[in-house]
């Protein structure tokens, strides 16, 4: 019998990995997209004939149980989110709405329509906040920003609908995972694609804030094999993702402009309109507990991530000077 999955969140960087895995493993693959006035779906054009689009939002649980009751998959990955922690400082409201209660509406559609299907529960290392690294599992949470507040609220949900209701639901705490398909805001891609732009003469500055703040960034397409290995466990748990390395963001600009032979004290200005209310200074990830129990490790590390991610943005900027 094929399996069936369902993935809300799936335009984003990890719902257009994972989609690609699952639809690589035989699985059918449906995803829940918002109906956007401009298209969305870039990230995942490329598998249209293969993957079923819905549209839908979690913010709208009458959607979520019609679908839920349509599609009947054995596997939901809730991957939906205001993911971008500086935006939330902006808009908690409508993070927690999102981030938080998108969470409880899925689990409680699941319960309501009486499926018996697998979730995985897209949880973060921001949830970890100010504890002091390296944090694993065990590591109280201290959450830093509305999104960390709300990431923290969606895990313990998950948590109470496996030990109230006997659902398999499990966490999977990733942290920084980052790819050419990572969104424009996020540090690491913004820091590529300027590395670009100012190689081919577009640009000549790139405005950062803080510098100092330490992140465990790995590979996006190799942590969707860990979200997948969660749903093929005997039992569910709460698992981090992570390399166990440490870099700091100026470390990552050091490789990004490095990778093209430029020297990023040159390009890189401070703007304090990038400084959070409060920060998260440092996230390093102890992975021990999946290494042992799931069999994961990552393999690309931030330098080759930078590589990559620099590459793949070059390519971008030349074909966009070529149009
Ligand atoms: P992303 O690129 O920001 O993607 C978020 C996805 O959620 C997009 O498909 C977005 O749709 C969708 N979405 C937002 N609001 C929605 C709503 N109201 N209803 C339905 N869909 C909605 O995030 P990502 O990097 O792939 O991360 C995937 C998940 O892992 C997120 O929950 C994120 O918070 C979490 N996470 C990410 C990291 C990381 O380092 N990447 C680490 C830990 C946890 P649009 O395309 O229409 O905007
Ligand atoms: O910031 C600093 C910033 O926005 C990383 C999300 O996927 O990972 C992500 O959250 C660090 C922070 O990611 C700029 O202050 C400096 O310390 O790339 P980021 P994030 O906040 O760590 C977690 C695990 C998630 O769950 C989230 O969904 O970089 N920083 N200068 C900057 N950050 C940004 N965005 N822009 C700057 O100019």
């Amino acid at each position: 019998m094929t399996k069936k999955a369902l993935i809300t969140g799936v335009t984003g960087q990890d719902g257009s990995y994972l989609s690609e895995l699952l639809l690589e493993k035989g699985y059918e693959v449906h995803g829940i997209v918002r109906r956007t006035s401009t298209s969305n779906i870039e990230r995942v054009a490329h598998l249209s004939t293969a993957l079923r689009l819905h549209y839908g939002d979690v913010t709208e649980v009458s959607r979520l149980m019609l679908l839920l009751q349509q599609i009947q998959p054995d596997e939901v990955y809730h991957l939906a989110s205001q993911s971008d922690v500086r935006a939330s400082f902006d808009q908690p409201e409508f993070t927690g709405e999102v981030t938080g209660m998108g969470t409880t509406r899925i689990l409680e559609a699941i319960r309501l329509v009486d499926l018996d299907c697998r979730v995985y529960q897209a949880s973060s290392s921001e949830m970890f906040g100010a504890s002091l690294p390296p944090q694993n599992e065990s590591t109280p949470f201290w959450p830093r920003s509305p999104y960390a507040a709300a990431k923290t609220y969606a895990y313990w949900v998950a948590r109470n609908y496996r030990e109230a209701h006997g659902m398999f639901v499990a966490n999977g705490i990733m942290f920084n995972h980052e790819s050419p398909r990572r969104g424009m805001t996020f540090v690491t891609r913004k820091i590529t694609h300027a590395v670009a732009r100012i190689k081919a003469g577009y640009d000549r500055k790139l405005y950062l804030g803080n510098l100092d703040a330490v992140r465990d960034w790995g590979y996006a397409k190799e942590y969707v094999e860990a979200m997948w290995l969660m749903l093929q466990a005997d039992k569910p748990s709460d698992y981090v993702v992570a390399t166990g390395t440490a870099y700091t963001v100026r470390d990552f600009a050091e490789h990004a402009f490095g990778y093209v032979g430029l020297d990023w004290r040159e390009f890189v200005r401070f703007d304090d309109r990038y400084l959070r209310p409060t920060e998260v200074d440092s996230l390093i990830g102890d992975p021990s507990k999946t290494a042992a129990e799931l069999g994961w490790k990552s393999k690309v590390l931030m330098p080759e991530l930078a590589s990559l991610m620099v590459e793949e943005d070059l390519r971008i900027v030349n074909a966009q000077r070529a149009e």
